[in-house]
């Protein structure tokens, strides 16, 4: 089948390591923040297979930073997520949904503390800056938003931490979960932080300054030879075993943070915008929510619009990320399914671009 291009303009914009990425042989990008994301290197089971036994490069710079600076910054940034920050401790990094009045999702980033004054919101794919800088406006709010020249270079696999350790030394090693540190790499202090978006472990490092994303990268892959060093990127397979959420395809404004399964991180601080909306949406009831599915039959396509879900002949659903688990034998899936239907165990039905398949619901994650 032929297949039109995507045409690339600046709106389509590069990253600082776009010119290595490219040299490494991307085969295939998509757009995320209106910037380059690549897809595969080699082909996704591949890249899985690698990235679950080395260590990996990944360019993530679409996770742009949302910087929030100023003598209102912790109140405003409170404003944006039901999830309790008053406890957030300089340099840690906490999973927050964030939701606009109604208590829809619009975003569903890793917010870092940097100073008593200082945030990075570190974004998914959608424009929250223009929804953050609309209610420092409209609330009068003494704070500075901007995207920074930052630019995260993920380490991610479980040669992570060696990899990583030489290019930052051993300091690496104690940065424990969803915290950070500042380490030098030739003079510049960067910051690290132990995140990613896979389970296989690993590093964030937070690249300040376009000018710094050649040397860091050749620094790792000078590195890490002996390590089988390659670069990937977010692996469809395994952050589908993993039930990693992307906005966007998985959840979108459409949904609560209750509904996409994370309301333990939503300990309904009531200076949230959508405080009160949530509370009432939940009191309604939970009508539906996000599980991980296991779909059987040959590889499924990727999903490029929702698929129905129907149980006992009823639509029940809807699947919005699959692929085929080599680990799992099994086609792993991530969906949205009503309460009726959501226990595990459930068998279901899925309408595939592949024809009808059977499916069950599962406890959690595969992985
Ligand atoms: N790293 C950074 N920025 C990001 C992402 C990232 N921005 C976009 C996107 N990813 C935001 N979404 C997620 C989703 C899941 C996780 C991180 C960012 C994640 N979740 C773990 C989980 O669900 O198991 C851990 C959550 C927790 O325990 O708090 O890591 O990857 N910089």
């Amino acid at each position: 089948m032929s297949f039109p291009v995507l045409s690339v303009s600046r709106r389509t914009r590069r990253t600082p390591f776009t010119n290595l990425v490219e040299a490494a042989g991307v085969k295939g990008y998509t757009v995320y923040n209106h910037m380059l994301l690549p897809t595969f290197f080699d082909s996704v089971e591949a890249d899985y297979r690698h990235l679950k036994s080395n260590v990996q490069v990944w360019d993530v710079a679409c996770e742009r930073q949302v910087e929030i600076q100023g003598p209102d910054a912790a109140k405003l940034v409170q404003m944006l997520t039901p999830r309790a920050l008053s406890r957030i401790k300089i340099g840690q990094c906490l999973y927050t949904p964030m939701v606009d009045e109604e208590g829809g999702m619009l975003n569903d980033p890793l917010t870092i503390k940097l100073a008593d004054d200082r945030y990075w919101v570190s974004i998914a794919d959608s424009d929250l800056l223009l929804w953050v800088k609309g209610l420092a406006l409209g609330f009068g709010l003494a704070v500075q938003i901007t995207e920074p020249d930052v630019s995260p270079l993920a380490v991610q696999g479980p040669k992570a931490d060696d990899l990583a350790a030489r290019v930052f030394g051993d300091a690496v090693r104690n940065i424990r979960f969803f915290r950070s540190a500042w380490l030098p790499f030739q003079g510049q202090d960067f910051l690290v932080a132990r995140s990613g978006y896979s389970k296989q472990g690993g590093f964030e490092i937070y690249v300040e300054g376009a000018e710094w994303g050649e040397p860091i990268w050749d620094a790792l892959f000078a590195a890490g030879g002996d390590l089988d060093v390659r670069a990937g990127c977010p692996n469809l397979i395994e952050r589908t075993e993993a039930a990693l959420l992307s906005y966007g395809n998985d959840m979108t404004r459409e949904h609560t943070p209750d509904e996409c399964g994370l309301e333990k991180f939503c300990d309904a601080a009531s200076a949230c915008v959508g405080h009160a909306a949530l509370q009432a949406r939940r009191a309604d009831g939970l009508g539906r929510q996000i599980r991980s599915l296991a779909i059987d039959g040959d590889p499924v396509p990727t999903v490029t619009q929702p698929w129905p879900i129907f149980g006992a002949g009823k639509p029940a659903g809807q699947v919005t990320s699959a692929a085929w688990s080599p680990d799992f034998q099994t086609n792993v899936g991530i969906g949205m399914i009503d309460r009726a239907h959501w226990h595990a165990g459930a068998a279901v039905e899925i309408e595939t671009p592949a024809g009808m398949r059977t499916a069950t619901i599962k406890a959690g994650p595969f992985i």
